[in-house]
């Protein structure tokens, strides 16, 4: 991992490998981020941090891990599957995620969430000013890493179809730490609402960001914009602090990026 400039702090550095290492695990694999034969002094600290971390929290991990285990074998994989198919859980994993406590992230973390290709990694580089991510068809970026930017430091959170990952006291807890959840829409609310609807149920807020507007004709724009609005209302989603506009290859083109910028800079 090479990053540039001011360093990631060590508190961010500990919430990225948890992340990654429960996504690994719900995808099958073994836990190995930080790698045992890694022996600097930096690792080292990162795998006494990981494992005072488990400690401290074992209780409320192991619920979450029945939790969890129970929702695997009925094959539940979205918020919205949760609730329509089992109340119970849902309620079990509300009260969970109300035991959980935020972590602790220094400065202003902004958390990019959409699904492969709304433009995550783009904004991210255009929000940074240089070309920290990869972008392009597909999912390029695989796991969760945090980008430091002079204001902020930008989380590209890739775009799982499976969210499974989030129903984990690592990722609610990063959830709430973050000051900024940010989710990326290519054309409808409605492809990403079910990581609203869990937000919701959190009391966390969140902007909702339909990139690539450039490739809406100006002609449609006006339509474009109430269509989302009004989806947004029928949806009945409640942590909804703003709707942006934006073009992240193009950010001049249209006003609300300045608009976006300055809410994030001042998160
Ligand atoms: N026209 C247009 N294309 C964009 C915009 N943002 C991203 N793209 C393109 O969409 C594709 C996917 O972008 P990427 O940032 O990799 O998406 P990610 O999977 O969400 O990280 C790339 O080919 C980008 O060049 C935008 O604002 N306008
Ligand atoms: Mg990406």
């Amino acid at each position: 991992m090479a990053y540039w400039g001011l360093a990631i702090p060590a508190a961010i550095r500990v919430v990225e490998t948890l992340l990654n290492e429960v996504a690994g695990r719900k995808k099958g694999e073994s836990p190995a981020v930080v790698n045992p034969s890694n022996s600097s002094a930096e690792a080292a600290e990162l795998r006494q941090e990981l494992a005072e971390y488990r400690a401290q929290n074992a209780k409320l991990l192991s619920r979450f891990d029945t939790l969890t285990a129970e929702m695997e074998r009925k094959r539940i994989t979205t918020f919205e599957q949760l609730q329509k198919r089992d109340q119970q859980a849902k309620n079990d994993l509300i009260h969970l995620a109300q035991e959980t406590k935020p972590a602790k992230l220094e400065g202003n973390n902004i958390g990019l969430f959409g699904l492969t290709s709304t433009g995550k990694s783009t904004m991210l580089n255009t929000l940074i000013g240089k070309t920290v991510a990869e972008t392009g068809a597909g999912e390029t970026t695989t796991t969760i890493t945090p980008h430091k930017g002079s204001k902020f430091i930008l989380w590209d959170i890739p775009g799982r179809n499976d969210e499974v990952s989030y129903f984990s006291m690592e990722y609610i807890s990063f959830f709430k730490g973050l000051t900024r959840r940010l989710i990326l829409i290519g054309s409808t609310v409605k492809e990403n609402s079910s990581l609203m609807r869990l937000l919701d149920e959190l009391g966390l807020k969140y902007t909702i960001v339909f990139n690539k507007f450039d490739l809406v004709k100006d002609a449609e724009q006006s339509k474009v914009k109430s269509k989302i609005e009004s989806e947004t209302k029928e949806l009945g989603l409640k942590g909804v602090e703003k709707i942006y506009f934006v073009s992240a290859e193009i950010p001049d083109m249209f006003s609300d990026w300045v608009n976006m910028v300055d809410d994030l800079t001042n998160a």
